[in-house]
């Protein structure tokens, strides 16, 4: 949301969390795993641009597996608040950090190449945790917190925040 806080972090930390929460934030892989695995989670995802266009996406399900499974992450029912759909190719992914590659490019390191930390495929269609740009890069191609289905690849947003609430049982 400022580039305050440094995404460029280990396992470890992505693990356990990071930042602060009235500010920049990660929860912390654990911790989404042991809520996420005890009740039924939903997750929308908030992004801004500069010019200060919100748009989002949401999904009706959210779950990661453990940590021995990699944190896989699970999503489905997408709605569209105008964002696209830049998750559906991170669904069934492992996380992967700089120090832990468990993506499934077996060519390289996608941590490494697009410098964050995420759900990685080969390599990503979104990267929230990626270099705070300020907004358009024309010279730099998909390191920044970028989110391919709005913006495309050169395009570091304000904000990227993913939410997620546990789902009433009616
Ligand atoms: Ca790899």
């Amino acid at each position: 949301m400022d580039g305050t806080v440094n995404f460029y972090r280990p396992w470890e930390h992505y693990k356990k969390g990071f930042g602060n929460k009235y500010g920049e934030y990660w929860l912390g892989l654990e911790h989404i795993y042991q809520l996420t695995h005890k009740k039924k989670y939903e997750l929308k995802v908030d992004l801004q641009d500069f010019a200060g266009v919100s748009v989002y996406a949401r999904y009706s399900s959210f779950s990661i597996d453990s940590e021995a499974d990699g944190y896989k992450l699970h999503i489905s029912g997408f709605t569209n608040g105008g964002a696209g759909d830049s998750l559906a190719t991170h669904n069934g992914q492992k996380f992967s950090t700089f120090d832990k590659d468990q993506d499934s490019y077996a060519g390289g390191n996608c941590a490494k190449s697009y410098l964050g930390a995420f759900w990685y495929g080969q390599c990503h269609h979104a990267n929230p945790n990626g270099i705070y740009l300020w907004g358009k890069d024309g010279t730099h191609y998909a390191i920044g917190n970028v989110w391919y289905h709005w913006k495309a690849y050169d395009y570091g947003l304000k904000y990227i925040t993913m939410k997620i609430r546990p789902v009433s049982v009616a």
